[in-house]
């Protein structure tokens, strides 16, 4: 070229999450609203032509408002339709309030909301702002505290607990070990159900093989799930349902709240169907048919 190059345009920037070294997703940045770090992270959020708002944590992407409900839905709703009475309910992490939205369907008398990074919160509430509500909501109890102390030795007891984690790198490790389970597990009611966020199927099948060896110790019932989530490594991703008492499988008490965009109740018996690369890590679901 004998012209000098021009400098690339804010409109035409991209944020690249690499999936491994040599593969990725990009979001061509319409516009560049936020990017800062906290004292845990870096938080950014672009704007893309396609999927709208995006929220990237060190440059691994949260949720974007084109997909977000396949996460959310398939994360919030087998507990919550699994339980007879969800009424006090606690998300760790999840401070963008995708989770809460869910569950504040629900005519649930608390949910408490602990996330380590109140700045999280701040961004969403401005930059996502039809989560501003559930943020806001008056059953909604906001604590920003690390989700691991908070649940030391914590006395109060709850029906529904969602994990709503970053993947287990960074400030969210803690929250994919065996000790942190074992105190979840003592702040559940006896018919508790917790929902946990399990990483990719594709990347992440290692921490959820040594994951469901150790939760196997922990609970009685130990049950993987997955959902497709477009922009999230691998395209699918893997959930886990655990509880002393309800089968997700067998225990559906309730509809789930209308107006839904991903799940139903035959998308709800179909999660728990497993690939055969996964289904050594689970027991066979009731009714699967095993053809070897
Ligand atoms: N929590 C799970 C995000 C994991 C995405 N990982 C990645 N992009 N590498 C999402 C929080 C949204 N409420």
């Amino acid at each position: 070229m004998t012209t000098k190059q021009k400098p690339l345009k804010q409109d035409l920037r991209e944020v690249r999450e690499y999936h491994t070294p040599s593969f990725g997703l990009f979001f061509k940045t319409k516009k560049f609203l936020y990017s800062q770090t906290s004292p845990y992270q870096k938080i950014e959020v672009i704007e893309n032509e396609d999927y709208g708002r995006v929220l990237l944590l060190d440059g691994l992407v949260q949720t974007t408002e084109r997909d977000e409900f396949f996460y959310h839905e398939m994360l919030a709703h087998p507990a919550c339709v699994s339980h007879p009475a969800p009424q006090n309910l606690l998300i760790i992490g999840g401070g963008d309030g995708g989770a809460l939205k869910e569950v504040l369907r629900y005519p649930v008398k608390q949910v408490s909301l602990v996330e380590i990074d109140a700045q999280v919160i701040e961004v969403s509430k401005e930059f996502f702002p039809w989560l501003r509500p559930s943020l806001e909501d008056k059953r909604t109890k906001l604590v920003v505290a690390d989700g691991n102390e908070f649940i030391q030795n914590r006395e109060e007891k709850f029906d529904v607990i969602l994990i709503d984690s970053s993947d287990p790198v960074g400030p969210s490790t803690c929250l994919h070990q065996s000790d942190f389970y074992k105190k979840v597990r003592r702040c559940l009611n006896p018919k508790g159900v917790v929902a946990a966020q399990a990483g990719s199927l594709l990347y992440h099948l290692e921490h959820i093989r040594e994951k469901n060896d150790f939760l196997k110790k922990i609970f009685k019932v130990v049950r993987f799930y997955m959902s497709p989530v477009p922009t999230y490594p691998g395209g699918n991703w893997c959930y886990v349902f655990l509880s002393d008492e309800i089968d997700p499988l067998v225990s559906i008490v309730r509809k789930p709240p209308s107006g839904l965009k991903y799940y139903n109740l035959d998308i709800h018996r179909a999660a728990f169907a497993l690939p055969n690369f996964l289904l050594v890590i689970g027991d066979v679901p009731p009714g699967a048919t095993l053809l070897r």
